[in-house]
């Protein structure tokens, strides 16, 4: 029965009715679910004062699934009693039945069979009674008829602590009749038509009233990770600050342009295969700027610029090996290079946010790849006090002011520091990222003027995420086991609070 159809029997019950009716006597009374008295009851509501009805709550009892399940077959105890035959049943025979063991001991308390342990081949066990009254059954048949209130106390306490019985709340509504009742109603129409207005069939319809107060349907809509959310966040903030953005979009890159590039050494550890992910096929990279290639070459050979080089018999070979980017930092270089061509200098600020690459031993906290964020500004003169000021500058609009740095050492940077903020949370100093000043052994090679400097930083997009969404580890983030719903339901984020 759909709730229409509900909406006129309920309307013959109440007209009949003596005051009022509880929603669940109408349910029991047409034999249908409360739910779509429920139903009713809200669609005569929104025709306005046909009836009044006021939400209550009460108790009622409830047959749990076993208590229905004993209501239909009859209690454990009742079933044992019934299956010893007047001969005697062997006791492990019994508790091989379905209520054996449940209703043994129940039978014997109740002296309806007895158990004679020193009978021959074993114990056995015997009817003391001819014929037994199953009043678990009886009770649990009343109730289930809406009669608890024929059972005494002590009763439904007996079944609830069996748990075959429940004593649950229940929402009902006290319908009574409107100043508007009637026993007939008729159907709103929720649509003006076409055909109703061309007909003039309108004229003898009811139509709803708006419902001003509804709440529209949530549109199904597609939603943002968490990581995308904050990497809005710190677009906005680079964005503020003057930065553009660089194309970071070839996760494949040669080992040019993201260590040789960057000075760093053929042999370092960094570049084999336990830190770095190496690519078949392609295997390597053809393409280079021939006398720029030329010039890394000399300074990791030989030296220049003031450099002593590293002294190493550097291959083009190992150069040019394909890899998955370690850093962006790669992407930087790439842009510092083109920077160089112009035919005059100009001062940049470059950021770059996206996905790096490292076969590093995985942890709660580290995966095989992570997004980089990066800064960099290159022009005449930049100093360490330079990158302190504007490392405070970017982590205020974190909401972070308390920094401190520390003294570091990368390949590519001298010198470098470890950015560091307090975190009143943990009550501890955090590392927030790492920075420096490029080397000249990476830059003058390219082609940058002399006097140019160009200071750089970087941080992870996952580790202020985590902290920012509270969670604790890196694969509730991301990868095949996150939870959508908690992409659903990730709420909008202000890193500056
Ligand atoms: O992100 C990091 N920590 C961090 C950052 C922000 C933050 O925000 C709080 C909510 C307010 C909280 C924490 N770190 C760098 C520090 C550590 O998490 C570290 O254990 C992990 N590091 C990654 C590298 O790990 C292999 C974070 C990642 C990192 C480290 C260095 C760089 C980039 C990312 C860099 C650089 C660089 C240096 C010089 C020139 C150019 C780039």
């Amino acid at each position: 029965m759909a709730d229409g159809v509900v909406v006129e029997p309920l309307l013959q019950l109440l007209e009949k009715a003596d005051g009022g009716l509880d929603s669940l006597q109408v349910a029991t009374g047409l034999r249908v679910d409360h739910q779509l008295v429920v139903g009713a009851v809200k669609s005569l509501q929104s025709l306005g004062e046909v009836i009044s009805a006021e939400q209550r709550s009460s108790k009622r009892w409830e047959l749990s699934c076993e208590g229905k399940e004993i209501a239909e077959q009859g209690s454990h105890e009742a079933r044992v009693f019934n299956s010893v035959p007047p001969e005697g049943l062997a006791q492990s025979q019994l508790m091989n039945l379905p209520s054996g063991k449940v209703g043994f001991s129940k039978a014997m308390s109740n002296k309806w069979i007895r158990l004679d342990k020193n009978a021959e081949g074993g114990p056995r066990v015997y009817r003391v009674v001819e014929s037994i009254e199953d009043l678990v059954q009886k009770k649990l048949l009343l109730a289930q008829q809406g009669q608890t209130d024929s059972l005494e106390e002590k009763d439904k306490n007996e079944l609830k602590k069996r748990k075959l019985l429940n004593e649950v709340n229940v929402k009902s509504y006290w319908i009574t009749k409107g100043s508007a009742f009637s026993t007939s109603v008729t159907k709103q129409e929720t649509d003006l038509t076409p055909e109703m207005i061309s007909s003039g069939s309108w004229h003898d319809k009811k139509f709803k009233p708006y419902n001003f107060e509804a709440l529209g349907i949530i549109p199904d809509c597609g939603h943002l990770h968490p990581l995308m959310k904050v990497r809005t966040q710190f677009r906005q903030i680079f964005l503020e600050m003057g930065f553009t953005e660089m194309p970071t979009n070839n996760f494949i890159e040669s080992s040019f342009w993201n260590f040789d590039a960057l000075f760093q050494p053929q042999q370092h550890p960094a570049r084999d295969q336990h830190d770095t992910f190496f690519l078949s096929d392609p295997a390597c990279a053809n393409h280079f700027p021939e006398d720029y290639l030329e010039r890394v070459k000399r300074v990791h050979s030989e030296g220049g610029y003031g450099s002593q080089g590293y002294k190493y018999d550097w291959k083009i070979e190992e150069a040019a090996k394909n890899i998955l980017r370690t850093h962006t930092t790669a992407v930087s270089a790439r842009m510092l290079y083109r920077l160089a061509q112009q035919e005059e200098f100009t001062p940049v600020k470059y950021f770059s946010i996206d996905r790096v690459f490292r076969n590093e031993t995985l942890d709660a906290t580290h995966l095989a790849e992570f997004h980089q964020i990066e800064g960099v500004v290159a022009d005449y003169g930049l100093t360490l006090g330079d990158l302190m000021g504007i490392l405070h500058q970017f982590f205020t609009k974190l909401g972070i002011t308390k920094l401190r740095f520390k003294p570091a050492y990368n390949p590519y940077t001298e010198p470098s520091m470890e950015v560091f903020s307090y975190h009143e949370g943990l009550q501890k100093w955090v590392e927030v990222g790492n920075s420096g000043v490029f080397r000249p052994e990476m830059l003058l090679p390219m082609g940058l003027p002399e006097g140019v400097s160009v200071i750089a930083w970087g941080l992870s997009l996952e580790r202020p995420t985590m902290i920012k969404y509270g969670i604790n580890n890196i694969r509730e983030l991301v990868g095949h086991k996150v939870h959508l719903q908690m992409v659903y339901d990730s709420p909008v984020c202000r890193l500056d609070c």
